[in-house]
């Protein structure tokens, strides 16, 4: 499949790079990192990657705008994007051919090449194996958002998905293109005294059912008070982790701009993947993501996720 994905590559002159909604670090960094390295290999091609983000993964790169590019005859390749209605582009059907990499379960075929795998950490480290068994030359701005792409998904090498495999990659890389990681670091993680204090909000203010679910409702008065937003109350979910209380984990935050309210959850048990599926959402096994219109089904939510926990306490006796 690798020698198939080359051949792809080589064939188009116009590739443009496409991910999820809402794009992380993992998904960002792997599609400018691709896009870098493809650049290196290729540079007559026309490269781009595409997308909205918030201001706050700037430091990963710019983004280029998919009405300014010219489609025709073009190859499209989809990266950490599970379904279509993921997808942060226009129109699928304005590409030729379409590669998808990924490393979330498989919940739909959409392209013409699948290269899904559900044991990596993350889909800079598909992009790093890719790289490397098809022999293409990497840069040191390349390596740099692919391994800070690594580090997000696995929340710093600590979350399960990582591997030898994964630590290998890295390892490579750290190598060959000497990258600093304190400067990576002090981009993704420097935080002001406020998230602080908003963090300790949320400590404060959790709830636990009696199975092990811990939940917070955070609505847009108290993000405001902290000066949050919707997208990084969803990431305190992550604080949340190693907690001997909790089972699964949730974080529900209002995001006024869209109208909506963001889930966030995470469980150190039961697979909840389909469970979020139920409602329209969908992620990783132990790592998933819903969108509500309001706060109105959280408490079918949390009650759902205390069944599931009460079953697997059960299981375990
Ligand atoms: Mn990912």
């Amino acid at each position: 499949m690798f020698k198939e994905i080359l051949k792809v590559i080589k064939k188009y002159n116009t590739i443009v790079i496409a991910r999820h909604i809402g794009g992380d670090i993992d998904a960002i960094g792997s599609q400018i990192g691709l896009k870098e390295l493809l650049k290196e290999n290729f540079p007559t091609k026309n490269i781009y990657a595409i997308g909205s983000y918030s201001s706050k993964f700037k430091f990963i790169g710019s983004l280029d705008k998919e009405e300014e590019i010219n489609l025709d005859n073009s190859l499209l390749i989809v990266l950490d994007t599970p379904k279509v209605s993921r997808l942060d582009i226009e129109d699928l059907s304005k590409y030729s051919y379409k590669i998808k990499i990924d490393h979330h379960p498989l919940e739909e075929e959409f392209c013409d090449i699948e290269l899904v795998d559900e044991k990596k950490s993350s889909t800079c480290e598909m992009i790093i194996e890719l790289c490397d068994k098809l022999k293409l030359k990497m840069n040191k701005s390349a390596a740099e958002k692919l391994y800070m792409g690594i580090v997000s998904d696995t929340n710093r090498f600590l979350y399960p998905c990582t591997s030898s495999n994964t630590l290998k990659c890295v390892a490579n890389i750290m190598d060959k293109y000497n990258i600093d990681i304190s400067s990576l670091y002090e981009k993704m993680y420097m935080r002001n005294l406020d998230e602080l204090k908003f963090m300790a909000y949320i400590f404060e203010n959790i709830k636990v059912t009696k199975n092990k679910v811990a939940y917070i409702k955070v609505t847009d008065e108290i993000q405001k008070k902290y000066g949050m937003d919707a997208a990084s109350t969803g990431n305190m979910v992550s604080e949340l982790s190693y907690v001997k209380d909790f089972i699964v984990w949730i974080t529900f935050s209002e995001d006024k701009k869209q109208n909506i309210v963001r889930v966030s959850l995470r469980s150190r048990g039961p697979a909840i993947n389909s469970f979020a599926m139920k409602y329209n959402g969908g992620g990783h096994k132990l790592a998933s993501g819903i969108r509500l219109s309001s706060f109105d089904l959280s408490d079918e939510i949390i009650d759902g996720l205390d069944k599931l926990c009460e079953e697997y306490l059960n299981d375990q006796k």
